[in-house]
């Protein structure tokens, strides 16, 4: 019975390490509940004030040139990144939160909107060009460069939710 004898080593080793820890901790903790997508909206100005609601899912700054897009339950994914913008996703495969910019020129901070090391995919549908970075190393880390018209469905393991800031070049 080498599966069972196994089990039990394992059963064994568990024990010990559980029983080191204070009751409490052995219990699961709850799911915090999910706030409704209004919740998150009005989450959104309170933490990175500076924005309007603009429709029931988005958090329009700087007259309409950063936006924050929350997924709904209705339509989870009408997530596209639109002609002459840029996009960060929170998500891998273009899902999740999405922070679109319309504008271009010098440094911006994903920061500034709550989306600090929350970069898990991106598309450039401008003629821009675009450098992430991530500012917590020291230097500042180039995390990847956008091309016009590229686009990544995952930013890789090594800048998987860094991006902190972005650098913008100008056609
Ligand atoms: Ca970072």
């Amino acid at each position: 019975m080498r599966i069972r004898t196994a089990a039990y080593g394992l059963a064994a080793m568990t024990g010990v390490a559980i029983g080191a820890l204070p009751a409490q901790a052995q219990e699961k903790p709850k799911p915090a509940p999910r706030p409704s997508v209004q919740g998150q909206v009005d989450e959104q100005l309170a933490k990175f004030p500076g924005g309007t609601q603009s429709s029931p899912n988005e958090v329009t700054y700087s007259n309409g040139r950063v936006t924050v897009t929350f997924p709904t339950p209705v339509d989870p994914a009408a997530q596209a990144c639109v002609a002459n913008t840029y996009c960060f996703y929170d998500g891998a495969n273009f899902t999740g939160r999405k922070l679109t910019f319309r504008d271009c020129g010098g440094w911006q901070y994903l920061t500034d909107y709550g989306f600090g090391n929350k970069t898990s995919s991106w598309h450039n549908k401008s003629k821009n060009n675009v450098q992430v970075y991530d500012e917590e190393a020291s230097p500042r880390k180039q995390l990847w460069s956008e091309q016009p018209d590229a686009s990544s469905v995952n930013v890789g393991s090594a800048a998987y939710n860094k991006a902190d800031s972005f650098l913008t070049y100008c056609p």
